[in-house]
């Protein structure tokens, strides 16, 4: 391959000092046979773990909630999964209990082998707030702290690899953004749960933003 037919892929190559790749709830729930499978999601453990092989500085995210989280139809009589309710910060949907502290079904897929990850990061554990964002939780103003760890690094730059694609991916992706962190999101690494249009409406939403979109191959190349 001629020198010049590769500018394209390392237009994307991470600043190794500068860069963290942030992997979203890569967790036994959230994989096919789980309490809260996202279609295909076994697809991208493979992909997280190379990509993760690029990256110096790698955090891992962990839904973490307690048993009766507010997130669960099963907390709220009469109601079902993926019906919405109205919470004092806004509109919640409603899922089947997922991700409960210490369950088998919370753990990290097996498959997932980074083990340079220097941080696991859980979120989702107070149990009247949910939190699909790596960065605040559901409210919009309680702050996990990562923000601040990665500033106090000098990591400037967060590219993202996860699931789901319109919930965690979006919501921490939409808070990078906000925090000034130059913002990628590696596509053939996620997967959405589509949710009445949820993936579409995510991807609208996080170019909009200006979440730079980009695929594993830009990356490995
Ligand atoms: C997630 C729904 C509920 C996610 C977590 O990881 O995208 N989605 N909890
Ligand atoms: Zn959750």
């Amino acid at each position: 391959m001629a020198p010049s037919s590769s500018s394209g892929a390392a237009a994307h190559a991470p600043d190794q000092n500068r860069s963290v790749l942030l992997v979203v709830d890569i967790q036994v729930d959230f994989l096919p046979g789980g309490a809260l499978a996202v279609p295909g999601g076994d697809e991208i453990v493979g992909v997280a773990n190379h990509v993760a092989t690029r990256f110096n500085t790698v955090v891992l995210t962990q839904d973490w909630h307690p048993a009766g989280h507010v997130s669960f139809a099963s907390s709220h009589p009469g109601k079902a999964p993926f019906e919405t309710i109205a919470l004092p910060y806004g509109e919640q949907v409603l899922w089947p209990d997922h991700c409960v502290q210490d369950s088998t079904g919370a753990r990290l897929a097996s498959r997932l082998e980074i083990p340079h990850a220097q941080l696991t990061l859980r979120k989702g554990f107070h149990r009247g707030i949910d939190s699909y964002s790596a960065f605040f939780e559901a409210d919009r103003s309680t702050p996990t702290g990562l923000a601040g760890y990665l500033r106090e690094r000098g990591i400037s730059h967060v590219y993202l690899v996860g699931l789901a694609t319109d919930f965690c991916i979006l919501w921490s992706a939409l808070d990078a953004v906000r925090h000034g962190f130059t913002t990628h999101v590696i596509e053939d690494g996620c997967r959405g749960l589509d949710i009445d249009g949820s993936l579409a409406r995510a991807w609208d939403q996080m170019e909009k933003a200006g979440v730079h979109r980009m695929r594993a191959a830009d990356i490995l190349a």
